[in-house]
């Protein structure tokens, strides 16, 4: 039987208008328009991108967004600066800094930096440690999509073996640490395979449910994988494709027409994963807007 194909941009457009809703109702009733800011520094095409595209759905939600573009140069002092400065708008209730960043900027220091009640990314140490400790709050965008994905298309990972192939701090290691929480649309069992596992592919064959997210394009191939797995494809690579007008296309870390033949279910990519990481981002924002401003009633 062919692999069914999960919808991520349907199934995101879902979420979207439940985040409208609520985006409404913060208007309503306590005249609170949710807002968040993107500071991006450099020129990344794929984070200009990306970018845009979270704007673009903030737009439809009807929360407020702007963006921050700062040049390749910014130094870490004046990226830390302007955090400070929208940690303390009150007309504020989420941000996010774009990663990568350049050389010259901590990574850690630049997410640390950030209110973690406005982290609507949800990498600041405390968000970081509050998952961790079963205690969770604002979630990882990427991870927590994955997660409702995975709900979401009947594949819930409830007491399933869940094999992850990478530790990104964006992806891997918050998608295990959401996947282990003690409550429905978790319970996983799961294991947790990097750069130095011996014999991934004896892993990944054990997985009822596969999540790929290397960062390397192709890299599961169908030999990797058993028949009937549900195989969630995180990654998004450009590769040159001279027969496009863009001169690239987008590729995941799984062999898709190849995996396709064996799995139970598949994410394409683009218009899988992709798309989740933006409608978590607007679950995040609007649930910082309401939590931040909780006392306010009749609006001002
Ligand atoms: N701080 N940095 C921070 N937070 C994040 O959550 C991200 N991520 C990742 C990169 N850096 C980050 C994103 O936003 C990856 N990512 C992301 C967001 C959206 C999409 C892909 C990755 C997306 O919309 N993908 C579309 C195709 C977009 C295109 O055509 O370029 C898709 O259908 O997969």
């Amino acid at each position: 039987m062919p692999a069914q194909i999960i919808d991520g941009k349907a199934i995101a457009a879902e979420i979207r208008a439940e985040v409208a809703d609520r985006v409404r109702r913060l208007k309503e009733e306590r005249g609170v328009m949710p807002a968040q800011a993107f500071i991006l520094v450099g020129d990344n095409p794929a984070s200009i991108s990306y970018v845009r595209g979270k704007g673009n759905a903030c737009e439809e939600a009807g929360i407020g967004s702007q963006t921050i573009h700062l040049p390749e140069s910014t130094s870490e002092a004046e990226l830390l600066e302007l955090i400070a400065k929208l940690n303390a708008d009150p007309k504020l209730h989420g941000m996010i800094v774009q990663l990568p960043l350049p050389p010259q900027i901590d990574e850690q220091r630049a997410t640390a930096a950030i209110a973690p009640e406005k982290d609507v990314d949800g990498l600041h140490p405390m968000n970081v440690g509050r998952l961790f400790k079963g205690d969770p709050y604002l979630l990882p965008c990427t991870p927590a999509g994955v997660v409702e994905m995975l709900i979401r298309s009947g594949h819930p990972p409830d007491g399933r073996h869940v094999v992850i192939c990478g530790r990104s701090n964006l992806v891997g290691r918050p998608l295990a640490a959401i996947l282990i929480q003690k409550r429905a649309g978790a319970n996983a069992t799961v294991t947790l395979c990097h750069t130095r596992t011996k014999d991934l592919a004896y892993h990944s064959r054990q997985a009822d449910i596969l999540v790929a997210a290397m960062g390397r394009a192709k890299a599961i191939t169908a030999d990797m994988v058993r028949e009937g797995t549900v195989v969630i494809d995180v990654g998004i690579n450009r590769v040159e494709d001279t027969s496009r007008k863009t001169g690239y296309r987008l590729v995941g870390d799984v062999d898709f027409e190849a995996v396709a033949e064996k799995a139970a279910a598949i994410t394409p990519v683009p218009g899988g994963v992709g798309p989740m990481t933006v409608a978590m981002l607007l679950t995040n924002t609007v649930k910082a807007a309401e939590a931040l401003t909780a006392g306010e009633i009749g609006g001002k």
